[in-house]
């Protein structure tokens, strides 16, 4: 049904947010039974990709040369031995052929961003995880906002994976501007988002790539917590290329 040519999506030079409303379902190469809305990607001013898969059971995805994050938000994947239900995540290095298969009907974030190898350092390997096994982090000692971080720490992975948890009437404690980019899931609840100079109603459902040096706060509204999956660039030096 139309809303006569309304909707909360926006996009600016420096971020934008798109709203379910707006999603357009593709097909992506190698995927069998499953489609992708495809959030952020270098056409949108993204340094990497991030999209949901939409996966009938027996459904699969293609290859990628990229290395690939992989967050389940519904249903259960196979991965090789792995078994991923809901909250689970699956991290798999550049080059590593690996089907990914739905047990069921499932949906999964996916992140895929070329690896940036460091000198001396190396590569990570394959790694998977519960999200709710992590243990959380109080951001800047505010227990009323929680931090959990999936990837590990340390210069071997270039990027990070967090989920973020803000009790009803949390907030970030100040306005972040930062070189990092960031792609952002709405998991639960929501709040307001400020990017750049405009301020958002946001929701579940919800997703926001800002670009590097994107004006960034966040305060939850509501009366249940608002929990995110925030992806960003990290550990690399900003003159390293991009590859
Ligand atoms: O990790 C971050 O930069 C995070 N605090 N940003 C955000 O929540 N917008
Ligand atoms: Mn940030």
């Amino acid at each position: 049904m139309h809303n006569l040519g309304h909707t909360r999506s926006a996009r600016r030079t420096d971020h934008y947010l798109l709203t379910p409303d707006t999603f357009v379902r593709t097909p992506m190469p190698g995927m069998t039974n499953a489609t992708a809305v495809v959030h952020a990607s270098p056409a949108g001013g993204a340094k990497f990709t991030q999209y949901t898969a939409e996966l009938e059971a027996g459904g699969a995805f293609g290859p990628t040369s990229a290395q690939r994050f992989i967050y389940v938000l519904e249903g259960v994947l196979t991965a090789g031995e792995c078994t991923l239900g809901p909250n689970a995540y699956l991290y798999i290095p550049a080059g590593t052929a690996l089907e990914i298969r739905a047990a069921t009907k499932a949906r999964a974030a996916v992140i895929e961003k070329p690896f940036q190898p460091l000198a001396g350092v190396a590569a990570p390997e394959i790694l998977s995880g519960d999200e709710t096994s992590v243990a959380s982090v109080a951001l800047g000692g505010d227990e009323t906002l929680q931090v959990r971080q999936l990837i590990p720490e340390g210069p071997r992975f270039d990027f990070a994976v967090n989920t973020m948890i803000y009790e009803p009437g949390a907030a970030l404690s100040m306005v972040e501007i930062h070189v990092m980019e960031h792609g952002l899931l709405m998991l639960e609840g929501g709040g307001i988002y400020r990017l750049g100079d405009c301020w958002y109603p946001v929701t579940a459902g919800d997703f926001i790539w800002m670009g590097p040096y994107c004006p960034q706060w966040f305060g939850a509204l509501g009366k249940t917590p608002a929990k995110y999956l925030i992806y960003k660039d990290f550990n690399r030096h900003p003159l390293d290329p991009a590859c």
